[in-house]
């Protein structure tokens, strides 16, 4: 039978460690029990064989289609025996190599359980369909814990029980490529803290932010139909009494460029009424330059004219007026009708000035300029030099350049100022005495063929998230066991420190370099990898490569960039004039929009002060205002508790039941998964003080020692109930606890005082 073969002691958690990788490191003990093996096959794939025999250096293999192979006993990595098919904790497997977790991994997502846990995190492998895990019957199981699968809900609810329990705010962090599922994962943990913390009817707002964010920030990308085009971080206020009271976002800057542009816009022409087609003057969505660039008009199974009404009722609920509303729709229509305005030449040194077609009044009509002033500010620049002011003509590319900056800065001075209303309307009153949970939906790690100035800002933030991540999982745990004095066996783990570095010292980093290349009106993208690389070579996490290529060493890997477009993207390029024509403007919004963009710059900025060479040095970089971004968003999850998910995702083409084995990974890899199941069983990932536990468990006790101290209370209480020795230690100031061990516990302590309070109901209807 199988247990005659396999210790079944193998299966328990967590001693001895064994993690082993390869064949060869199995002791031969061990390798007597191993039967079956994982084989690589030419295509890289991992195959389950069966050993038929061992002898020397050779192994006999029979493969499931019953294909029998002999195979060097050194390239097979030892596979799990059956009972641990599927486990929910990838804790639980004996053998914990490569193979062996694709593979649970792979059984539970054929079944449509597409949670699994790897120790303290929780991996989300994407479906790509709808699974029959969420609503309102499952939210009830976990509140209730009747179901103990794996599942956003249950991170959830443990953030909310140790943000009660700890008194400490709470974090949810969800990272993973683009694709993988963040957003969708983001809104199922807002779901059930809804449901949770609701009564006072705030969650219903909350949950009316998703359709209005996704339709402002969200774009379909070659990888993602859905893609978010910027971080958020959502931080949800809870009372005393438990109830939501309030939320505040915070957003990371938009990284355009997708395939189709920002929803909003397709469901604007789609779904405006004919009395608002007639105000904004708006065409069908092929009529506009802005959103005809890739040919892509519509996304597969949605209706643009539907989500157009959501997301207009999303607005009323989180009291967004009409008027506003219709100022906003009219910004939406200025940006379109930009796009369409063109040039014409007027002299023979190529200076252009803007055709005065319906486009362009248009554009005028909606913002609420002067149609001269518009035209001025699209083909003239003013700029100083020395103390004279001298006004420059553009041309065509100038020109260009200076229309779609103006665009640009529209569209996100709107998006940031909609998150403000949002803020506004679900703001907290001014007694903030409750803890909060937020939930961080950050783009993921990019490693494309070409790498651009996006993959590089969203691979810097990731780098950012990792250390968090890392130094939280590793570092802080490592530090407390032996500031506590617990007999640790130190674990080496990755640190990012050295990466972080390269991107952030000053002044010679990535970003201090570039910020001051893009001042440099004569940079150019090869000046630019030029100058990185006489910088940075002896660097050991940057290499420069051929022409405008570098290399950045990535916890995940290694990214080559392209400095092409770096200095563009990263100036501001929009012209002073731009913020004064909108400044002059009658509608509200424009006005609102120029006086956020002058608060932007770090000084103010009064009259046309320009250097000779365009952009204005007085407004940040975009790289330079991400970092500040980025840095304000770790701060805040600084002080929190953090619960960590990882998404996965199965395949590239956005299918169901397709699960390629090496795409799945390399995603594994990124996020340190492995690293962490194999810490995290060798430690004691649970700790307590002993005053928290002697308070807490105290009253359990059967002997009255309530007079002693909590150390002592502590030690007693672990003999009562009979908690093994080799699964917790007792710390200086704390008790160090192994995965599941404050479970039992807690599930005692639940019981006796549902018992008393039974009692004491009772008691009272006797009473009565
Ligand atoms: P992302 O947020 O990680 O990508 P999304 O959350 O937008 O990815 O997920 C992409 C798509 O995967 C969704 O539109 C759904 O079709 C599907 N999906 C993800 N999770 C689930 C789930 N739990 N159940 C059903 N379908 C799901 V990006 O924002 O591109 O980085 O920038
Ligand atoms: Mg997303």
């Amino acid at each position: 039978s199988l247990t005659d073969d396999v210790d079944p002691g193998a299966a328990a958690p967590p001693l001895p460690l064994s993690d082993e990788r390869r064949w060869s490191d199995t002791s031969a003990y061990a390798r007597k029990k191993i039967l079956q093996s994982w084989i690589q096959l030419p295509n890289g794939n991992w195959e389950l064989g069966k050993i038929l025999s061992t002898s020397g250096e050779e192994s006999v293999i029979s493969l499931p289609e019953g294909k029998v192979l002999k195979v060097i006993s050194e390239t097979l990595v030892p596979a799990n025996p059956d009972i641990l098919d599927g486990v929910d904790d990838l804790m639980q497997l004996s053998y914990l190599n490569e193979p062996s977790v694709l593979y649970n991994l792979n059984f539970r997502y054929n079944q449509d359980m597409i949670y699994t846990k790897a120790g303290p995190v929780l991996v989300a492998v994407n479906p790509f369909k709808e699974v029959p895990l969420y609503g309102n019957r499952y939210i009830e199981a976990y509140r209730k814990r009747s179901n103990e699968s794996p599942h956003v809900y249950a991170i959830a609810d443990t953030a909310i029980r140790e943000m009660i329990r700890d008194e400490v705010n709470q974090s949810i962090i969800i990272s993973g490529e683009s694709g993988a599922g963040k957003t969708e994962t983001a809104k199922i943990a807002m779901q059930y803290l809804a449901a949770l913390g609701g009564g006072s009817g705030i969650e219903y707002e909350i949950l009316k932010t998703n359709p209005i964010l996704e339709a402002f920030g969200n774009a379909k990308t070659l990888r993602n139909d859905n893609s978010s085009r910027f971080g958020k971080l959502i931080e949800i206020h809870f009372s005393d009494s438990g109830k939501i009271s309030g939320a505040q976002i915070q957003t990371l800057v938009q990284c355009a460029e997708g395939e189709r542009s920002y929803h909003i816009f397709y469901q604007l022409c789609a779904g405006a009424s004919p009395a608002l087609r007639e105000k904004l003057n708006l065409s069908s969505a092929h009529e506009y330059k802005y959103l005809g660039q890739s040919n892509c008009y519509s996304v597969n199974g949605v209706d643009d004219a539907e989500r157009f009404h959501t997301v207009k009722e999303a607005l009323d609920i989180v009291h967004v007026s009409q008027e506003d509303q219709e100022s906003v729709f009219a910004m939406l229509a200025a940006v379109l009708w930009l796009g369409n305005v063109s040039f014409t030449v007027i002299d023979n040194e190529n200076h252009v000035e803007p055709v005065a077609d319906e486009s362009l009044s248009t554009v005028a009509k909606l913002i609420g300029c002067n149609i001269n002033e518009l035209k001025l500010t699209l083909s003239k620049r003013k700029m100083r030099v020395g103390n004279d002011t001298i006004v420059q003509k553009l041309t065509l590319p100038q020109a260009i350049d200076a229309r779609d900056a103006l665009a640009k800065s529209i569209y996100s001075c709107l998006f940031d100022w909609l998150v403000e209303q949002i803020n506004k309307s679900l703001a907290v009153g001014k007694r903030r005495t409750g803890r909060s949970i937020s939930i961080l939906d950050i783009y993921g790690f990019e490693s494309f063929d070409k790498n651009s100035f996006e993959q590089f800002c969203i691979n810097y933030a990731n780098e950012r998230l990792q250390q968090h991540f890392n130094r939280h999982l590793f570092k802080l745990e490592q530090e407390e066991y032996i500031q506590d004095g617990i007999d640790w066996t130190r674990v080496d783990f990755e640190d990012n420190q050295d990466c972080l570095s390269l991107f952030e010292k000053k002044p010679l980093g990535l970003l201090s370099l570039l910020d001051e290349e893009s001042t440099f009106p004569n940079g150019t993208d090869l000046t630019l990898a030029n100058k990185l690389k006489q910088h940075l070579h002896s660097n050991s996490c940057f290499r420069g490569d051929r022409e405008k290529l570098f290399t950045v060493v990535h916890y995940a890997g290694e990214v080559t960039y392209e400095t092409t477009g770096f200095l563009e993207k990263n100036r501001d390029l929009l012209h002073l004039d731009s913020i004064q024509l909108l400044s002059s403007c009658t509608c509200h919004l424009p006005q609102a929009f120029a006086a956020s963009m002058l608060i932007q710059s770090e000084k103010p900025v009064v009259g046309p002060l320009y250097k000779a060479g365009g952009a204005d040095s007085q407004r940040l970089s975009v790289a330079t205002k991400f970092k500040g971004q980025l840095f304000q968003l770790m701060q805040r999850l600084g002080n929190t508790t953090p619960h960590f998910i990882r998404c996965i995702k199965p395949n590239n083409v956005q299918s169901p039941g397709l699960y390629e084995q090496g795409l799945v990974l390399q995603q594994l890899r990124c996020c340190g998964v492995l690293e962490v199941v194999r810490i995290s069983r060798s430690g004691f990932p649970t700790r307590v003080s002993h005053q928290k536990f002697a308070r807490r468990y105290g009253f359990l006790l059967v002997d009255n020692i309530a007079d002693k101290d909590p150390l002592s209370v502590s030690v007693a209480i672990l003999h009562q109930f009979n908690i093994l020795p080799e699964m917790y230690q007792v710390g200086y100031t704390k008790l160090f606890f192994r995965t599941g061990q404050i479970g039992v516990l807690e599930d005692t302590r639940n019981r006796t005082l549902h018992g008393i309070l039974r009692v004491q109901s009772a008691f009272r209807g006797y009473q009565a």
